[in-house]
């Protein structure tokens, strides 16, 4: 059985970057309904799977609706982890030193990745992913497609689904970018998965 798990924070402390109402209908519904619907698919089929990961990867290529629902699961059991109050400004060092190395800079970085996100056609997420090769860069997936698949590691992902951001953007999703990178992101998790 898959599980919904709790926010790491509480609802009304990211804000005002994302609101309580935000957090609520993304997590406790869309989130949700993925973890509910990804268990029928799984209870109705028998499948057996050792983790979610491999689950993901196993059924992106023989089953369509449980990899939509397990990669939703998985991205944001990540998604949620990538955020934390006060959040964004200063990079532990190494992890900063490697995104100049491979980006030039981080200006550069925080442009190819809002410019990533922003023009992701319908809805997706954008990613910060760290290659087989160690090399650092910037991609988007649609829907719920996700690094696990293309054999990269996520070190950093934002939902760009109208429901992550449209209650507190409208349809301004530059900005709802902007405020991600400036003012959500938890940079210790990031570099926890840079170095792990
Ligand atoms: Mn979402």
């Amino acid at each position: 059985m898959l599980n919904l798990p709790e926010l790491p924070y509480a609802y009304d402390s990211l804000a005002p970057y994302m609101s309580k109402e935000t957090l609520e209908f993304h997590h406790d519904k869309h989130h949700n309904t993925y973890v509910v619907n990804a268990n029928k698919i799984i209870e109705d089929n028998n499948i057996n799977y050792d983790n979610l990961e491999s689950l993901v990867k196993n059924s992106h290529s023989s089953n369509q609706g449980l990899f939509n629902n397990a990669a939703q699961h998985w991205n944001h059991i990540e998604f949620w982890q990538w955020m934390k109050p006060n959040g964004g400004g200063n990079i532990p060092s190494e992890l900063e030193s490697k995104i100049v190395e491979d980006f030039g800079s981080f200006d550069k970085f925080r442009a190819d990745y809002i410019a990533a996100g922003a023009t992701q056609f319908g809805s997706g997420w954008c990613w910060l992913v760290k290659g087989a090769d160690g090399k650092l860069s910037v991609t988007k997936t649609p829907n719920g497609e996700n690094p696990i698949i293309h054999d990269q590691k996520a070190l950093l992902g934002c939902d760009v689904w109208e429901h992550s951001y449209y209650i507190d953007y409208r349809n301004a999703r530059p900005k709802y970018l902007e405020a991600f990178i400036d003012n959500l992101v938890n940079w210790e998790r990031v570099a926890e998965l840079f170095g792990s």
